[in-house]
C-alpha cells in the first residue's frame, strides 16, 4: 500500500508492531520548576496521543494490546523500596494532610536529603515522613508527584515489556509508546520526567528470557544518566549515547567521554557529547561511532531509547536536527539487522513530535534492502 509519504516499499502485510496505553494520561502534571520558576510542564499527555494518531493513520504501523507484568521485572531493576514508595506515596501525603498549590494535585519535595546534612555524624536514620520520604527518591525539581503517576509510570513498564516479548517472539522489531519516559530513573530515584527506567527494564527482561547480551542505543538529547548507573557495572548490557555535553545540558553529572563502565562492565560503556547547534551530518557521523560500539558488543537484540528532543524546534535541546536526521538514523540502525525494541523517551517540539517519530520507526516497518 502506498504511504501518505509515497514510500514504495511500504508494506502492509508486514506493519511494526505498536504498544501503546491510555493509562499514560492519568499522569499529567500541570507544572515544573524550571531555576526555580514555575512554568507549564514540557512532558504533558497530549505528547503520546499525538504520536498514536500518527502512527494509528499510518497502514506501517499496527496496535497491539498491552500485557501486565507485574511489579517483579521493575524489581529486577530498580530498588524495591522505590517501588513501593511510589505506589502508596500520594495516599500518604494525603493522609498526612500534604497541602497542595494552586498548580493542583502535584507535589514536589520542599527538602533535599543532602548528604552535607549530616557530614561527619554518619547517615542517619531514614526519613519517615511521606514529604520528606518524596525528597529522598526525587532528584529533580521538573518531575512531579500526581495521584496518577505510579499508574502511568507502571503502564509505560508494560508497554516496554510488551515491544520486548514481540521481539523475543519473532518481530524484527517493535515499538513502546512509553509515557512517562524512563531513561533518567536510576536503581534507586526518579526524576527527568522518569519514574521507571522502562529501557533498563526492557533490556533485563529480554536477558532474563535467554538473551546473552543486550546493547541500548539512546539518542535522547538528554544523556541517559539512569540507564547508564543501572549497567554501568555489567559486561551484558552495553549503554551507548549520543547527547548535549553535560558541561552545558541536563543532567549535568554524567554523559562524559570518558565514562566507559567499571569492574566487569568497562568498555561497556560509550558517550558522545555533541556541542550546540550540532546539525544531521555531525549526528551521523556521531551515530556512525555510536554504532560501531552497538555492534563491538555483538548484542542478541538492541533497545533504542528514542527521544527526538534533538529536533531544531525542541524547547528543551540545542541540536539543530531536521526530521531527515530521524529518518536516517532509523535506516542506519535498521541496517545493522539486530532485532530491535524501541522506547519512547523525549520530544517537546509538540507540531514535530510525531513526525520525527514515526521518521525513525518507518524504516522498521518496511523490508531491509
Ligand atoms: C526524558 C527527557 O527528555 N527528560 C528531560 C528532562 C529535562 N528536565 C528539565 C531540564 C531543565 C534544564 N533547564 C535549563 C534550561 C537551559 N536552556
Ligand atoms: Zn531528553
Amino acid at each position: 500500500m502506498p504511504s501518505a509519504d509515497g514510500d514504495p516499499v511500504a508494506a502492509a502485510a508486514d506493519p511494526l508492531p505498536v504498544a501503546s496505553s491510555p493509562l499514560h494520561a492519568r499522569h499529567d502534571p500541570t507544572t515544573e520548576l524550571c531555576a526555580g520558576t514555575s512554568i507549564p510542564c514540557w512532558e504533558r499527555a497530549s505528547r503520546a496521543e499525538l504520536i498514536a494518531e500518527a502512527l494509528a493513520g499510518d497502514a506501517r504501523f499496527t496496535f497491539v494490546p498491552v500485557a501486565e507484568h507485574g511489579r517483579s521485572p521493575i524489581e529486577a531493576v530498580h530498588d524495591p523500596r522505590l517501588v513501593a514508595y511510589l505506589e502508596r506515596a500520594w495516599e500518604r501525603l494525603v493522609e498526612a494532610g500534604v497541602t497542595l498549590g494552586p498548580a493542583g494535585a502535584q507535589v514536589h519535595p520542599d527538602t533535599y536529603v543532602h548528604p552535607a546534612l549530616r557530614d561527619g555524624m554518619g547517615p542517619g536514620a531514614r526519613p519517615r515522613d511521606p514529604l520528606a520520604e518524596l525528597a529522598l527518591w526525587c532528584f529533580d525539581t521538573a518531575t512531579a508527584l500526581t495521584p496518577g503517576t505510579y499508574a502511568a509510570a507502571r503502564s509505560a513498564v508494560d508497554v516496554a515489556l510488551t515491544a520486548a516479548d514481540l521481539v523475543l517472539t519473532g518481530a524484527p522489531a517493535a515499538y513502546g509508546l512509553c509515557r512517562p519516559p524512563g531513561h533518567h530513573a536510576p536503581r534507586a530515584a526518579y526524576g527527568g520526567y522518569c519514574y521507571f527506567n522502562n529501557a533498563a527494564i526492557a533490556a533485563q527482561h529480554l536477558l532474563d528470557a535467554g538473551a546473552a547480551r543486550i546493547a541500548v542505543l539512546d539518542v535522547d538529547y538528554h544523556h541517559g544518566n539512569g540507564t547508564q548507573q543501572i549497567f554501568y557495572a555489567r559486561a551484558d548490557v552495553a549503554y551507548v549515547s549520543i547527547h548535549g555535553d553535560p558541561d552545558r545540558a541536563y543532567p549535568y553529572v554524567t554523559g562524559y567521554a570518558d565514562e566507559t563502565g567499571t569492574g566487569p562492565g568497562l568498555g561497556c560503556t560509550a558517550n558522545f557529547p555533541l556541542e550546540a547547534g550540532a546539525g544531521d551530518r555531525r549526528f551521523a557521523s556521531a551515530l556512525a561511532g555510536a554504532l560501531d560500539e552497538v555492534t563491538r558488543h555483538r548484542p542478541d537484540v538492541l533497545v533504542v531509547s528514542l527521544g527526538v528532543d534533538g529536533h531544531a524546534a525542541d524547547p528543551l535541546g540545542d541540536f539543530e536536527l531536521t526530521t531527515e536526521a530521524f529518518a536516517s538514523a532509523g535506516r542506519t540502525v535498521r541496517e545493522l539487522g539486530l532485532p530491535t525494541v524501541v522506547v519512547q523517551e523525549g520530544g517537546y517540539a509538540l507540531d514535530e513530535l510525531a513526525a520525527n517519530v514515526r521518521a525513525f520507526l518507518v524504516p522498521f516497518a518496511t523490508p531491509p534492502r
